[in-house]
């Protein structure tokens, strides 16, 4: 009875001293995650400037390094890219005996490549491939020579890259010429979608018509519907680019038709049965051009390159509405340096884009993206200085990002280049706190319930 009170005090203290020391557990918790986090951070920004002149070690965070795809004594260029869940497909331009197609994949999202090959004839003069991946399906499209004139090539494969089918020409062989084919294909892999450049009247204006032509396969490829004419107007319509989602098929294109280089858009909503009238996208009286699309659902992005003053601008439009209405063009780019030749691709409400940039001397590869509804900063990839980084592609998928475009930092002759962001997350700025926070609570309920638990088991003793 006499010790009671004893015991009290004894007890009001310890229980002092335990919550005294669940603070600073809290605490200590809360720090070694702030060190964790902002230590990570850190080691990838020393990572970003450590190497002045290694330039294949500086990568923004997230980044990997540079990689060489092709190693033939050659040159190289006009890469395209595309990605189905971890395997990555490349194919571009080697100027082997005029101009040869070649092709490498990444059966792990990258990380390693398989040695180039190259597909297609041993033609003179391939150039300006294009490719699509749905599942094992691989399509490639490009222009070679063909007795006088060039024509549109396309070549599938069925097992992933591994073989490849006989390739086939799919613009008419009539001896004018057929160049710079886009292709496209439909989630599910049935619809092949094809659009080029086609010189069948060429004296119908000078300069010289040009009006995009399109043909379509509705069986994975194996067979093609026949060739269709998108415009109708005097002097050139050219560089053009395409997308599909569903049944829509969307195109972007550049024309001269009113006196100086416009961004035009048209569609189909019906697997490229029927297509719609023409939309002019570009809104100022300077030079416009070229435009990539990209769409997700019923939102279509297209953005493209202005002349202003000898200075290159990009510029973004959206629809939400599958074309029907577009928003009010929105300059991208922060530097009016000279930021040429945007892609984009989609992954959700995201699009990731990719250009290359003349602001720091040499033409550099620069990324952005738009998430959350908005555009983040312009990022540097590449760090080259005094060669020049051209012609990027992007392709994104399971939240991994791909870019491949051409660099000639080994010697006059570009060679092809290759860079991932393996695991895109878009953090947002107070998530450095957030991580944290949500880890701290967790704890704090963790001690909270043993607490508890302890509690009741000693009085369940007595
Ligand atoms: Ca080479
Ligand atoms: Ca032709
Ligand atoms: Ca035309």
């Amino acid at each position: 009875m006499v010790r009671l009170p004893k015991m009290g005090v004894q007890r009001a203290r310890k229980r002092k001293r335990e919550s005294r020391s669940k603070y600073v557990s809290i605490i200590i918790v809360f720090l070694i995650m702030v060190v964790v986090v902002l230590g990570g951070a850190m080691l990838s920004d020393t990572n970003y400037s450590s190497s002045a002149y290694d330039y294949r070690t500086r990568s923004p965070p997230g980044w990997s390094e540079d990689v060489r795809i092709s190693y033939n004594s050659t040159s190289d260029r006009e890469p395209a890219i595309a990605v189905e869940g971890e395997v990555v497909h490349i194919v571009w331009r080697s100027t082997w005996f005029g101009g040869q197609i070649f092709y490498t994949k990444s059966n792990d999202a990258g990380e390693n490549w398989n040695e180039p090959v190259m597909i297609g004839p041993l033609d003179y003069g391939c150039m300006r491939p294009d490719i699509a991946v749905s599942g094992d399906d691989v399509h490639v499209v490009w222009e070679n020579n063909n007795a006088s004139a060039r024509e549109i090539r396309y070549l599938r494969s069925v097992d992933g890259g591994d073989t490849w089918l006989p390739e086939r020409m799919i613009s008419s062989d009539d001896g004018n010429n057929s160049q710079a084919p886009k292709i496209a294909v439909s989630e599910d892999g049935m619809d092949v979608h094809v659009v080029w450049v086609d010189s069948r009247h060429a004296d119908e204006s000078f300069p010289p018509n040009l009006e995009l032509y399109y043909n379509r396969s509705h069986d994975r490829g194996l067979t093609w519907e026949g060739e269709m004419r998108l415009t109708e107007a005097d002097y050139e319509s050219t560089g053009p680019n395409i997308a599909v989602v569903g049944s829509s098929v969307h195109v972007v294109w550049m024309d001269e038709r009113a006196g100086k280089w416009d961004i035009y858009y048209r569609h189909s909503l019906d697997r490229g049965a029927t297509w719609d009238g023409e939309v002019i996208i570009s809104d100022s009286p300077n030079h416009e051009g070229p435009a990539d699309v990209a769409t997700s659902g019923e939102t279509i992005h297209v953005v493209w390159d202005r002349t202003v003053s000898g200075e290159d601008l990009i510029l973004h439009r959206m629809s939400t509405d599958n074309g029907g209405t577009w928003s009010e063009s929105q300059v991208l780019t922060t530097s009016p340096v000279r930021a040429v030749r945007p892609r984009i691709v989609t992954n959700g409400d995201e699009v990731h884009m990719v250009w290359f940039d003349g602001r720091d001397g040499g033409n550099e590869i620069y990324y952005k993206n738009y998430v959350s509804e908005v555009w983040g900063a312009d990022t540097r990839l590449t760090y080259t200085d005094n060669s020049e980084s051209l012609s990027p592609n992007i392709a994104i998928d399971n939240d991994k990002i791909h870019v491949v475009w051409h660099d000639d930092r080994d010697g006059d002759l570009p060679e092809i280049y290759y860079k991932r962001n393996p695991d895109f997350i878009n953090v947002p700025e107070f998530g450095h706190v957030l991580l944290p926070v949500i880890v701290t609570i967790i704890i704090y309920v963790i001690y909270i319930y043993n607490q508890k638990k302890e509690k009741h088991k000693r009085r369940t003793k007595t």
